[in-house]
């Protein structure tokens, strides 16, 4: 009769530790689908999010999708069924995460969308997202331009990031929107070099071909390292990226800034690699049932010239 109460007792003991709450020095375990190292920023996003977990005692975990949409989503699965705390995903492309986020909301783990968006639905299915305006950030790209150029005729080669993504659409949109106002200013060409050097380059090569590189105003790439793959292009094919050629682009690492110090770019929009605080601050207020967060943790968008390239340069160089 002891050995069944005592039994009884431990069970009852266990349930009552399950369902307590979650005490302030618990260990989180968060499972962070990655989309994978295409960029500079992103290799820093990652780097950032373990330097992050690791401040807080959070047990991180990262898988890298290799941007495979279908690697994300079995990453989620194998958090899922490992019974983390939470998710962090950064959605490589906007569509198609319904499904896999409705089985995380079902174990009830929270997720937290980073630097890119998706669309549903159902906003329930994600805790909130922290991440940039990206339509600002393209608006942002174009008003300088527009000012710089002073609506002198401008013909515009666009660089796109992933086909699909969040990020790509909505700095097209922006940029798009402030063109639409200057009838001097026209993008000729535009398509993706997913978010990446290699393909940027070989894209940038085509499209000089094509235009026959006389004919280019400016270069507005959706992210750095696809303006460090056409800066490479158009200096291989005798043009002047920088003087000749203006070019915009967003992200903000060093390379860009120590190609403007060397007068071969002219302005990036700063996004910060640091999404990964900010998630596990607003997981941590919400597991210990503290707040509810925000929907959108919105990060900044700011516009950095040469003036201040080399300064930063050296500043973000062994950041990166
Ligand atoms: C933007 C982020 C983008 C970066 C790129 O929020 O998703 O993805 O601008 C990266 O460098 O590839």
């Amino acid at each position: 009769m002891k050995t069944i109460l005592r039994a009884a007792a431990l069970l009852c003991a266990c349930f009552a530790f399950a369902s307590c709450e979650r005490t302030a020095d618990d260990r989180l375990v968060v499972g962070f689908a990655q989309i994978g190292s295409e960029s500079g920023w992103r290799a820093a996003e990652t780097r950032v999010a373990q330097e992050e977990a690791k401040t807080r005692g959070i047990d991180l975990r990262i898988s890298d999708a290799q941007q495979r949409q279908e690697n994300q989503i079995r990453a989620i699965r194998t958090y899922i069924s490992q019974g983390v705390d939470a998710i962090l995903l950064a959605p490589v492309v906007s569509t198609g995460w319904d499904s896999v986020l409705a089985e995380a909301k079902a174990a009830n783990i929270p997720v937290v969308l980073l630097d890119r968006r998706i669309e549903t639905a159902d906003q329930s299915l994600y805790l909130s997202a922290v991440a940039s305006d990206a339509v600002e950030e393209g608006r942002v790209a174009a008003r300088w331009l527009a000012k710089t150029v002073a609506d002198k005729p401008c013909n515009i080669i666009e660089l796109q990031g992933t086909v699909g993504a969040s990020v790509a659409n909505d700095r097209k949109a922006g940029f798009a929107e402030i063109v639409a106002q200057h009838p001097s200013m026209h993008i000729v060409r535009s398509q993706s070099g997913d978010f990446t050097r290699s393909r940027a380059k070989e894209v940038m090569e085509s499209m000089i071909r094509a235009e026959g590189g006389k004919g280019i105003c400016a270069v507005y790439a959706h992210n750095d390292d696809m303006m460090i793959g056409a800066i490479q292009a158009m200096t291989e094919a005798g043009l002047k990226p920088g003087t000749d050629i203006l070019t915009v682009s967003i992200d903000s690492v060093p390379d860009i800034f120590r190609a403007m110090a060397d007068k071969q770019a002219n302005a990036t929009v700063e996004l910060t690699p640091n999404m990964a605080g900010p998630a596990f601050d607003l997981l941590t207020a919400y597991l210990q049932k503290k707040a509810v967060p925000p929907k959108w943790v919105q990060t900044p968008s700011t516009l950095y010239l040469p003036d201040t390239a080399e300064a930063e340069y050296q500043a973000r160089k062994t950041r990166y």
